[in-house]
C-alpha cells in the first residue's frame, strides 16, 4: 500500500499552524536548533522485519489483521513507516524468516521505498525442517563439532545472502547456554563458540561488521553462553577489528546500568550498536521509551558525548536498530511510536551543555549537574523531532495520518483478517 505525497501534504496543512506556533516557542526557549533538526533528519533507525506482526507469547497470540504475507509486503510496511516519518530508511532481515527469492527485484522494491538493507541475523536459536542437526542444546557451543560446523555454515550462508542485498553488517545472538548446574561446561563452551565465531568471522567481506549481541537469560534459565557486554566484549575483542558488541535494551539483569554499559563500549571502540526497545520486567520488548524514557535520554547523553570524543558520524557509525514484538498494539503504530522516542531522546541529549556539565562534574557539584541533564530530559522537543520530518516531505504527526487515512483497514481489505507475519 502506498501512501501518496498528496495525504501527507494535506495532513500537514492541517496542523501547519499549531505546529509552527509549537516550532517558534521551542526555538525561543533552546536558541540554536538548525543543527538539531539536521541531525534528526540524518538520523535513520532501521525496522526488524520480524516486528511487522503481532508476535505474541507462549501464552496467546491475537492477530491485529493485514499482516505482511511476504518479504514483499514486509518491505512495503517499512516503506510506509518511512513515508510517515522519514527516519526508518532502512530494513534488517532475519535468517531464514525472510530469504529473498529475487535479490535484485527485491533490492528494486527496497530502493522503490527509500529503503537500504541494515543487518543480517542468523538464526541458530531454531530447528528448520530440513535441517540435519538440532539446536537443542546449542549451536556454536555445541560439544558435537558436527553441530558447529552446521551453524557456522548458516552464518556463512546469510552473510552471503546479506552481500546480495547490500548490507553490510551480521548480527549473532545465541541462545546457547544451559537450563541446569552441571549441564554444561562453561570454559569449554566458550571456547567453542570463539573457534566458531573465528571462522564465522573469516567469512566477512573487509568492509563488514560483525555484531555480537548479549542476553542474560531465556531461551536458557541457567546460564547463557554469550549473557552480558562483558563477555560480549571478550569474544569481540578477541575476534578482531570487524566485531562488535551490539546492546539489545531488554537484554540486562534488573536494574542494570546500560548507559555504562554504552559509554565504556563505546570509549572501548567496541560498541557497534542497538536494538531499542524497553521492559519493565525481563526481555520484553516493548516499545522504546514506553516504561523508561529516562533511561533512554541517559543513553543518548552518553552516546553523543562519546561519539564526539571520537569525532564519530552520529548518523553512519554505529548500527541503529529496533528489535520489539507486539501484542496489543498495531505493530506499525508501534513501530511510529519506537521511532519517536528515540528521536525525542536523541534531541534532547543534543540539548545538553556539555561544557557546562563537564565545569559541574570537574566542581563535584552534583546537583548542578543533575539540573544540567535533567533540563534537557524535561524540554520539549517534539516540535524538533515534527519540523525534521516537515522538511524532509513526511508527516507531522504519522500516528494521526496512519489513522486518519485507516491505514490498517486499506491493509485488511488487501491482505486479509487472519494473515500471519513470519517473525516473533
Ligand atoms: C533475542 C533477540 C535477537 C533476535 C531475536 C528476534 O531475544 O533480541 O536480537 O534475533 O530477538
Ligand atoms: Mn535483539
Amino acid at each position: 500500500m502506498l501512501l501518496d505525497s498528496n495525504k501527507i501534504a494535506s495532513h500537514n496543512a492541517d496542523l501547519l499552524k499549531s505546529h509552527t506556533n509549537k516550532l517558534v516557542f521551542t526555538t525561543s526557549e533552546i536558541g540554536e536548533t538548525e543543527n538539531i533538526i539536521q541531525k534528526l533528519i540524518d538520523f535513520q533507525i532501521a525496522i526488524p522485519s520480524w516486528a511487522l506482526g503481532t508476535g505474541g507469547t507462549r501464552f496467546g497470540r491475537f492477530p491485529g489483521g493485514g499482516e505482511p504475507r511476504s518479504l514483499e509486503e514486509k518491505i512495503e510496511d517499512v516503506g510506509l513507516l518511512h513515508a510517515l516519518n522519514n527516519a526508518s530508511g532502512a530494513i534488517s532481515l532475519h535468517i531464514p524468516w525472510d530469504i529473498p527469492t529475487d535479490y535484485q527485484a527485491i533490492k528494486n522494491l527496497a530502493s522503490q521505498h527509500g529503503l537500504k538493507f541494515d543487518a543480517v541475523n542468523s538464526n541458530t536459536f531454531q530447528d528448520q525442517t530440513n535441517q540435519e542437526y538440532t539446536y537443542k542444546y546449542g549451536s556454536l557451543q555445541n560439544v558435537n563439532k558436527a553441530i558447529r560446523k552446521q551453524a557456522i555454515a548458516h552464518n556463512i550462508e546469510v552473510i552471503q545472502q546479506g552481500i546480495a542485498l547490500g548490507s553490510e553488517s551480521l548480527t549473532v545472538w545465541l541462545a546457547d547456554g544451559s537450563c541446569f548446574p552441571g549441564q554444561l561446561n562453561f570454559r569449554k563452551a566458550y571456547q567453542n563458540t570463539l573457534e566458531s565465531l573465528e571462522e564465522i568471522y573469516a567469512a566477512l567481506p573487509s568492509n563488514w561488521k560483525m555484531y555480537l549481541e548479549y542476553k542474560s537469560n531465556e531461551p536458557n534459565f541457567y546460564s547463557t553462553t554469550v549473557a552480558d557486554w562483558g563477555q560480549s566484549y571478550s569474544y569481540v575483542k578477541k575476534l578482531g577489528d570487524k566485531a562488535f558488541t551490539l546492546v539489545d535494551l531488554g537484554h540486562h539483569l534488573p536494574n542494570a546500568n546500560i548507559e555504562q554499559i554504552v559509554a565504556i563500549l563505546l570509549m572501548e571502540g567496541k560498541l557497534g550498536g542497538f536494538h531499542f526497545n524497553d521492559s519493565k520486567y525481563g526481555d520484553d520488548d516493548l516499545t522504546a521509551g514506553a516504561m523508561k524514557p529516562y533511561q533512554l535520554f541517559l543513553i543518548f547523553n552518553e552516546l553523543v558525548e562519546g561519539m564526539d570524543a571520537r569525532g564519530m558520524n552520529h548518523a553512519k557509525d554505529l548500527g541503529w536498530m529496533i528489535d520489539a514484538s507486539h501484542n496489543v498494539k498495531d505493530p506499525l503504530e508501534d513501530l511510529l511510536q519506537s521511532v519517536e522516542a528515540i528521536m525525542i531522546a536523541y534531541a534532547q541529549a543534543l540539548l545538553v551543555d556539555r561544557k557546562a556539565l563537564e565545569k559541574a562534574q570537574n566542581e563535584n557539584d552534583v546537583v548542578k549537574a543533575q539540573e544540567i541533564l535533567q533540563n534537557a530530559f524535561r524540554t520539549d522537543v517534539r516540535a524538533l523531532v515534527a519540523e525534521a520530518r516537515l522538511r524532509s516531505g513526511a508527516a507531522l504527526n504519522p500516528v494521526a495520518l496512519y489513522r486518519d487515512f485507516s491505514v490498517r483497514q486499506e491493509l485488511i481489505k488487501e491482505r486479509g483478517t487472519n494473515t500471519v507475519a513470519t517473525g516473533l
